[in-house]
């Protein structure tokens, strides 16, 4: 048997008794930056080079929450989608008991700012239009580059229900923040319910 690698590790997802996990979908169109994202928060790494996903990719990460009630550990397991047509035939199972939704796009781009839209409504065909959603203009380091102005994605935002964030996964910038977003709206989505 080989030895465990670091990887093998994030596969097993040891689970806590009384551990909360969420399910978080992390959605978009390709080359935005879904993947380096997720790799910031969860390694502090960033890499120039481009590898796109096959398939899907799930990443977990423990996240301390400040909540009204006290201080709470929360899991994010979170899903990241290849964006790419031909693995639209993924997204039922992709999309089945999710807790939350981060919506991106590349602020450089306009088309993955109007696909956020299709996104959108993918996500509602899938049951998911009343849980918790926010919404990413990622690549803000690229400023001389910028295509998407913050009123723009705010206004969509609004009409989606999903509050406005912008990130670098290259710097890092926000990075953190918006995991902590999502995993506030869901634990206060789940604790109002029940
Ligand atoms: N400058 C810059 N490049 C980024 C950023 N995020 C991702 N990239 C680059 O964009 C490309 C696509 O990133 P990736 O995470 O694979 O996108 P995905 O297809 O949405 O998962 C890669 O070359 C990344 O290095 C960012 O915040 N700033
Ligand atoms: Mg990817």
């Amino acid at each position: 048997m080989k030895p465990m690698s670091e990887n093998d590790e994030k596969i097993i997802f040891k689970s806590n008794i009384g551990e909360q996990i969420y399910k978080i979908l992390v959605i978009g169109d390709p080359s935005i930056g879904k993947t380096s994202l997720l790799t910031k928060f969860t390694t502090n790494k960033f890499t120039k080079q481009y590898i796109p996903t096959v398939g899907v990719n799930i990443v977990k990460e423990q996240l301390d929450l400040e909540v009204q009630e006290g201080k709470t550990v929360v899991s994010l397991m979170m899903w990241d989608i290849a964006g790419q047509p031909q693995f639209y035939m993924l997204h039922k199972p992709y999309f089945n008991g999710a807790d939350g939704i981060i919506l991106v796009f590349d602020i450089t781009r306009s088309s993955s700012f109007s696909n956020v839209n299709n996104w959108y409504n993918t996500s509602v065909k899938y049951g998911l239009s009343s849980i918790p959603r926010i919404l990413v203009g990622n690549k803000i380091d690229l400023k001389d580059e910028r295509k998407i102005i913050q009123p723009m994605a705010k206004h969509l935002g609004d009409k989606i229900n999903a509050p406005y964030f912008e990130t670098s996964a290259l710097t890092g910038d926000n990075v953190k923040l918006i995991f902590e977003k999502i995993a506030e709206l869901v634990y206060h989505f789940k604790n109002k319910r029940s």
